[in-house]
């Protein structure tokens, strides 16, 4: 495939498939500015690890540590907006028979970018949850307050809000894990996008849909050790390549982007 070239067998893959299937990690959100989970982290957190950071001993031990990391990417996330590759994502949602969107990502731009069906591996940290019960709580103002003196309480139970999100060491929400399984045994197409394939068990899904016989597409500028298990490894930043693919698959539909 040369630089600008895309394999036509993909092409007619994408207009043919009955189900699509898409997992994306952080890189999606990459060109929103959205910082990567494992790029070296800024100015105050530069020091600390984010899986470190992102697990409910780091909760216990330093509650107003992890509230104040939150609030800080709830800040940089709320100045960011879906970039051409969410919005490509959305429009290929209306376009294929069939679609589902798997994403580890809890920042919410697929959502604002248009896509309904979205299955959130890891929660949304949008949403707030008490730390004792798990109880929801809808966010107020304090969703994106300054750093305060740590997080508010639960209006019902009193005990720490804590985002809602799945941290390392927490099991995913079981519905949405039995989901993401059964869209990768249906699909005839997955397509791995912007991630380092290597957080479990999201990272096992891909290989579901390759054992049900799925052609497996990866979109990432770098490999990752799902990258030797692709039909199609595709080098590129996702924002530019995805809306070139769409495009290519349906060179009649308008684009759905209302901004
Ligand atoms: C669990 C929410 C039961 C929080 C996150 C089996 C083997 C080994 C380890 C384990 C295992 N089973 C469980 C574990 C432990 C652990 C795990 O997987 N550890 C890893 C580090 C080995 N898993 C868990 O704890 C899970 N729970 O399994 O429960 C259990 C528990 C303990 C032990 C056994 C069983 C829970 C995992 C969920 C953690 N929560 N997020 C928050 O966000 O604050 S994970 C978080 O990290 C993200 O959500 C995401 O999933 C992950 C980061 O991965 P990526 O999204 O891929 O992002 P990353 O920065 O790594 O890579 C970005 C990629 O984009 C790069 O490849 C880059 O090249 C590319 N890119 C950059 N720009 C672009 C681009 N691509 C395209 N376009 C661009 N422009």
């Amino acid at each position: 495939m040369t630089e600008d070239s895309l394999p036509h067998r993909l092409v007619e893959e994408l207009q043919t498939a009955e189900h699509i299937v898409v997992l994306t990690g952080a890189g999606v959100s990459a060109e929103s500015g959205v910082p990567t989970f494992r790029e070296a982290q800024t100015g105050l957190w530069a020091k600390y690890d984010a899986q470190e950071l992102a697990t409910p001993a780091a909760f216990r031990r330093n509650p107003k540590l992890v509230w104040d990391w939150y609030q800080w990417r709830r800040g940089l996330i709320w100045s960011a907006s879906p970039n051409e590759g969410h919005y490509a994502l959305a429009q290929l949602e209306q376009l294929c028979p069939r679609f589902s969107l798997i994403t580890q990502n809890v920042d919410g731009l697929h959502q604002e970018a248009g896509s309904v069906n979205v299955i959130e591996l890891h929660g949304n940290l949008w949403r707030n949850r008490c730390f004792a019960n798990g109880h929801p709580v809808d966010p107020g103002g304090e969703i994106l307050a300054p750093d305060t003196d740590g997080p508010p309480r639960c209006p019902r139970c009193q005990s720490l809000l804590r985002p809602d999100v799945v941290w390392f060491g927490e099991t995913l929400p079981r519905s949405s894990l039995d989901a993401a399984y059964a869209a990768a045994q249906t699909c005839q197409l997955f397509l791995v996008i912007g991630t380092s394939a290597v957080v479990h068990p999201a990272s096992s899904i891909p290989y579901v849909a390759a054992e049900s016989g799925a052609l497996i597409v990866e979109i990432n500028p770098e490999r990752t050790p799902l990258t030797p298990h692709a039909d199609f490894a595709l080098h590129r930043p996702a924002g530019q390549i995805v809306p070139r693919l769409v495009a290519h698959a349906w060179p009649n539909a308008h684009t759905t982007r209302t901004n």
